[in-house]
C-alpha cells in the first residue's frame, strides 16, 4: 500500500513522474530537500519513498531497539547478482549473522597491520604511473586512478589475487562490468510500467555472469595454490574457506562464498576509490588545506625521496584523516541507506511507520544540516579535529551507515585512503590544469566525474 500523504501533517509529497529520476537520482532529492526541506516523500508512478535528512529523525532511525537496516528496492536489485552476501543479506538470513561473525576478524583494527604492506605495495604501483604521467606532462584520469589502485589492494589483500590494473592499458574488465551491473540496479528504478527491458536486463545477465566468473577464478587461484602446500592464508578468502562458525563448526558453503567475494570485490573498492577523489578535488581546490597536509607529511618524512610509510605514521597523519572525512562528508561516496520499523511506531512523534516500512537516510543532506554551522557547503576540515567531533552530536556524520550492519571496510578503507593521500601529497604538486568543474557521477556510488590533474614532483619545501 502507497504511503498516506495526508497522514503526515508537514510532509511534502514530490510526484517526479513527469522527470524521472535521471542520472543522477541522489543529486535530485539533494535539490528536492533543498527546495521542501529535509523529510519528503518522492513519488514515481505511484511508487513513493520517504527520504530524511533532519538530524533528529536520523538519530531516532539509528536506535537498533525500534530500526534496523531495510533491503529497498535499489539493494533488492543489487542482490540479483550479490545475492546474501554480507551487504545485501536480510538481517534474519541466517548467512549475515554466520558470515559477520567469521569475517569480523579480518576487519578488527590489528588487523589493519597485516594489510598495511599490500596497501603500500600497490600505492607504489599508482606512485609509479603517476611519476610516467608527471614526467611526461601527461593529465592522469583521479577516478580512474583511484579505481585501479582500490582494485588491485582489495584483490590483493582479501584474496591474494592480483588484477594488476597498472599494466593494463584500460581498467580491468571485471570494473566495467560491475559498474554496469550498479548502473543497472539503479536505473531499473527508474522504468516506467509497461516498457520492455530485455535488452538491458539480457545484457545485464551477461555482466552478472562475468564477475561471477571472475570470482570462481579467485576462488580456483587460491584452492590450487593450497593443493600444492599452500596454507589457505588467514586473510578473507582463507576465513571464508576455513573458518568455522563458533555456534554450529560449520564454513560458509560454496554459493555464499562465491556471493561473499562478489560483494567484497565491489563494496571494498568503489566507495573508498570515490572518496580518494573527491579527497583530491578538494586539495586541488584549497590550497591552505594542502599546504597543511603538505606539512604534516612534511614532518613525517622530511625530503626522503621515497620514504617508507609505516602502520603507525598513518595513525599520525591526523590533518589528511580530517580532509578525507570531510571530503566524505560534503560527498559520502555511499550516499544513502535505508531502515525499517521493527514495530508500527512514530518517527518523530508525527511520521507514522508501519513494521518492516522502509525510510532512506540521504547522507549528504544529512551532512549539510544546521548543526553543521551557517555555510555547510563550505570544504573546511576543521570540522573534524577531536574537539569539533566530540562537541558534535554522534549521528551528524554517518558515511559508513549505521548500526550493526554498518560498513565492515571501514577502517581498511581509511587507512588505505588516508595513506595514499599522503604519499601523493608529498611527492607532487598538483595542477588542476584543466580548471575542473565539479560534475558527481552516480552509479549507485558518487565519483567526480572526468576529473584530471597534471603532476609536477615536488621539491621539500615546495
Ligand atoms: Mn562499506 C556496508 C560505506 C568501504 C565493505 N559501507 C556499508 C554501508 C555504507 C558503507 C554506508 C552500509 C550500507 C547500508 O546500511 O545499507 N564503505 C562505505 C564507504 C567506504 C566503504 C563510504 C569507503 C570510503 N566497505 C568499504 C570497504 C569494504 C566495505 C573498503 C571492504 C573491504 N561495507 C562493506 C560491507 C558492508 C558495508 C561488507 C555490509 C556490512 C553488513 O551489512 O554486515
Amino acid at each position: 500500500t502507497p504511503l498516506s500523504a495526508d497522514a503526515r501533517p508537514g510532509v511534502p509529497v514530490v510526484d517526479i513522474s513527469a522527470t524521472g529520476p535521471g542520472r543522477a537520482p541522489i543529486q535530485q532529492v539533494m535539490d528536492l530537500m533543498r527546495e521542501h526541506g529535509p523529510v519528503l516523500v518522492r513519488r514515481l508512478h505511484g511508487r513513493d519513498t520517504l527520504f530524511v535528512a533532519d538530524l533528529d529523525l536520523v538519530t531516532e532511525l539509528a536506535d537498533d531497539r525500534r530500526f534496523a537496516k531495510h533491503i529497498g528496492p535499489a539493494l533488492e536489485n543489487v542482490r540479483a547478482f550479490a545475492a546474501d552476501g554480507l551487504f545485501t543479506a536480510y538481517n534474519d538470513e541466517p548467512n549475515w549473522a554466520k558470515a559477520h561473525d567469521v569475517l569480523m576478524p579480518a576487519f578488527a583494527l590489528g588487523s589493519m597491520r597485516t594489510y598495511h604492506p599490500v596497501m603500500l605495495q600497490v600505492a607504489r604501483r599508482l606512485v609509479g604511473a603517476w611519476d610516467r604521467a608527471a614526467r611526461s606532462g601527461r593529465p592522469v584520469d583521479v577516478p580512474d586512478d583511484m579505481t585501479r589502485m582500490t582494485l588491485d589492494t582489495i584483490g590483493l589483500a582479501g584474496f591474494g589475487y592480483d588484477f594488476g590494473s597498472f599494466t593494463r592499458d584500460e581498467p580491468h574488465p571485471f570494473v566495467a562490468s560491475m559498474v554496469r551491473c550498479l548502473e543497472w540496479s539503479m536505473t531499473r528504478l527508474a522504468r516506467v510500467p509497461g516498457q520492455d527491458h530485455s535488452a538491458a536486463d539480457a545484457a545485464f545477465r551477461g555482466d552478472a555472469d562475468y564477475l561471477a566468473q571472475v570470482v570462481d577464478e579467485v576462488i580456483a587461484a587460491r584452492t590450487a595454490g593450497a593443493e600444492s602446500g599452500g596454507t589457505g592464508g588467514d586473510d578473507l578468502l582463507g576465513l571464508m574457506l576455513t573458518a568455522r562458525h563458533p555456534a554450529d563448526g560449520t564454513t560458509l558453503d560454496a554459493a555464499n562464498i562465491r556471493n561473499q567475494v562478489i560483494t567484497f570485490l565491489i563494496a571494498g573498492h568503489e566507495t573508498t576509490s570515490g572518496a580518494m577523489s573527491f579527497a583530491l578535488y578538494y586539495l586541488a581546490k584549497h590550497p591552505t588545506a594542502l599546504q597543511l597536509v603538505q606539512r604534516e607529511v612534511d614532518e613525517l618524512w622530511g625530503d626522503a625521496a621515497d620514504p617508507e610509510p609505516t602502520y603507525e605514521d598513518v595513525g599520525r597523519l591526523t590533518f589528511t584523516r580530517q580532509v578525507l572525512n570531510e571530503a566524505l562528508r560534503l560527498w559520502p561516496t555511499a550516499a544513502a541507506f535505508s531502515r525499517h520499523a521493527l514495530e508500527d511506531t512514530v518517527l518523530g512523534g508525527r511520521i507514522p511507520l508501519r513494521a518492516g516500512q522502509g525510510v532512506t537516510v540521504l547522507a549528504p543532506m544529512l551532512h549539510r544540516e544546521p548543526v553543521w554551522g551557517d555555510n555547510p557547503e563550505l570544504f573546511d576540515p576543521a570540522r573534524f579535529t577531536q574537539e569539533a567531533e566530540a562537541a558534535r552530536p554522534v549521528h551528524a556524520f554517518k558515511p559508513f551507515g549505521t548500526g550493526e550492519r554498518a560498513c565492515i571496510g571501514r577502517q581498511f578503507a581509511l587507512h588505505e585512503a588516508t595513506m595514499l593521500l599522503a604519499m601523493l601529497v608529498h611527492r607532487y604538486r598538483l595542477h588542476d590544469h584543466a580548471d575542473y568543474r565539479l560534475t558527481v557521477k552516480e552509479t549507485l556510488t558518487l565519483k567526480p566525474d572526468g576529473f584530471t590533474l597534471t603532476l609536477t614532483p615536488r621539491t621539500p619545501a615546495d
